[in-house]
């Protein structure tokens, strides 16, 4: 018997979106009478495979698979073409959290995400468990128990937005390597410990300080105990921020280990990467600092815009530093069935790294018109901020919910995947649910 070959829809579309919709929905060549956009037809067809018609599916863009679809992962017949064609899930083996499970203000400690580069450490003592500060640019090397970080400093909790710099890869065409995170690689927990910022000043910081650098007690996937897994860090005003923690607990208790108990940095606002996990040293650097994961393309991007694809010299890659503005919708979970004419809450999260989220906005329409949110004040500095509005779905139908946070120095997230860059980081575009009225 002949195998037949499956072919995801994503696939279809990572290809040749024009093509795609052609097999999909049977759109033809000459039905593009307003170039980017579906022909009545193809509507139809998608409205059919969505159960319902797609309400403003005028204004919706003929490459964007309709959310409805895209986070399925169940097997569907397209009408008219062939059964073998599949939905891909395109999550890879990662801990990321499904969006609808962030509705929470303070995430819980057990769905909070998990990024390893390494294998966690065993057999943890945490009475024996030591912090060591040294460097070019420290005035001596000192080493800490926990007990005696607790005994000699304030303490403070904070709740800070940690986000994988990789977040949202999965978007990116041509595909960038690495996890292919979608959009849960985000949280924002409470975390207590003790300033990076009071610890590095007991030690003394030189004038010639340029940069602090972690170092983890994680196992490299080797197996070389020699080798480090990840050493990154921030430059050293980064570093005596306020916010800045030494942290041994995670919304009041003990930190999951997957998350760096005994001992972690938090460093809200940057790419997760530069908070440390299971930290036993930190080296005040004169240079910036130049450990595994420092260099290259990790955590790069170009300095200049790039067309999809395209090889960058190494030497015109940047580190990322504060984390652009993005959002979140929690509530509802994408796929939701709204009964009847009735008005509903859409609620969710909006960050914007080391800045505020000014703003916030939400379109039915497929981003043609916008309404405004209410929006709160961060918890402190570097937390997400909670937004909410009341939505009203006007006639029965497949409809897209679209998230757009605003920055305080006025940047709104893109409606599409933004800049490409060789390793898929930054991908900060609206957030998109899909959501059908249906009426009886
Ligand atoms: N020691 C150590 N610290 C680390 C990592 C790691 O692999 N080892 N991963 C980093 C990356 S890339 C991210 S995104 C965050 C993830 O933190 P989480 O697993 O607690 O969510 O930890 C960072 N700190
Ligand atoms: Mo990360």
């Amino acid at each position: 018997m002949k195998k037949k070959k499956k072919v995801g829809v994503r696939e279809l579309y990572n290809k040749d979106s024009l093509k795609a919709n052609k097999e999909l929905w049977g759109e033809q060549e000459s039905d593009f009478s307003r170039r980017g956009f579906l022909s009545s037809s193809a509507l139809l067809a998608m409205g059919t495979l969505l159960g319902g018609k797609i309400v403003f599916g005028e204004n919706m863009p003929s490459d964007l698979i309709p959310a409805g679809l895209k986070d399925s992962d169940k097997e569907f017949s397209i009408p008219g073409k062939s059964g073998d064609l599949i939905i891909l899930n395109d999550k890879p083996w990662n801990a990321e959290t499904p969006p609808h499970l962030l509705d929470d203000k303070v995430t819980p400690s057990d769905i909070m995400f998990v990024r390893n580069n390494g294998v966690p450490p065993e057999n943890i003592n945490v009475s024996t468990w030591k912090l060591t500060i040294e460097g070019e640019s420290a005035e001596t090397t000192k080493s800490y128990t926990i007990a005696e970080l607790k005994s000699k400093f304030n303490q403070y909790t904070y709740k800070l937005t940690l986000e994988c710099g990789g977040n949202g890869r999965s978007e990116f065409n041509p595909v960038a390597k690495g996890n292919q995170w979608t959009l849960g690689a985000v949280g924002c927990s409470a975390w207590t410990g003790v300033r990076l910022k009071d610890v590095l000043d007991d030690v003394g910081v030189k004038s010639n300080a340029v940069y602090i650098g972690y170092y983890g007690a994680d196992t490299h996937l080797s197996g070389d105990h020699n080798k480090v897994v990840i050493s990154r860090g921030v430059p050293i005003a980064k570093a005596m921020e306020e916010e800045g923690l030494i942290a041994w607990s995670l919304n009041g208790e003990d930190i999951p280990v997957m998350n760096g108990y005994p001992l972690r940095l938090v460093i809200g606002g940057w790419p997760a990467s530069v908070s440390g996990k299971w930290l036993t040293k930190i080296a005040i650097r004169d240079k910036v600092h130049d450990g595994p994961k420092m260099d290259g393309y990790s955590y790069r991007v170009p300095k200049y815009p790039v067309a999809p694809g395209t090889k960058v010299p190494e030497e015109d890659m940047k580190i990322i530093e504060s984390m652009p503005v993005k959002s979140l919708i929690t509530f509802p979970k994408s796929g939701a069935i709204v009964k009847g004419n009735r008005s509903f809450e859409v609620r969710g999260h909006a960050w914007a790294g080391d800045l505020t989220v000014n703003e916030m906005y939400v379109s039915i329409d497929f981003g043609a018109t916008w309404k405004k949110c209410s929006l709160e004040k961060p918890a402190n500095r570097l937390a997400w901020q909670h937004w909410k509005i009341q939505v009203n779905l006007p006639e029965e139908g497949y409809y897209e919910i679209w998230s757009k946070a605003v920055d305080s120095e006025g940047k709104a997230q893109p409606l599409i995947v933004p800049g490409w860059n060789p390793k898929g980081y930054l991908n900060n575009a609206s957030h998109r649910i899909a959501c059908k009225r249906i009426d009886v």
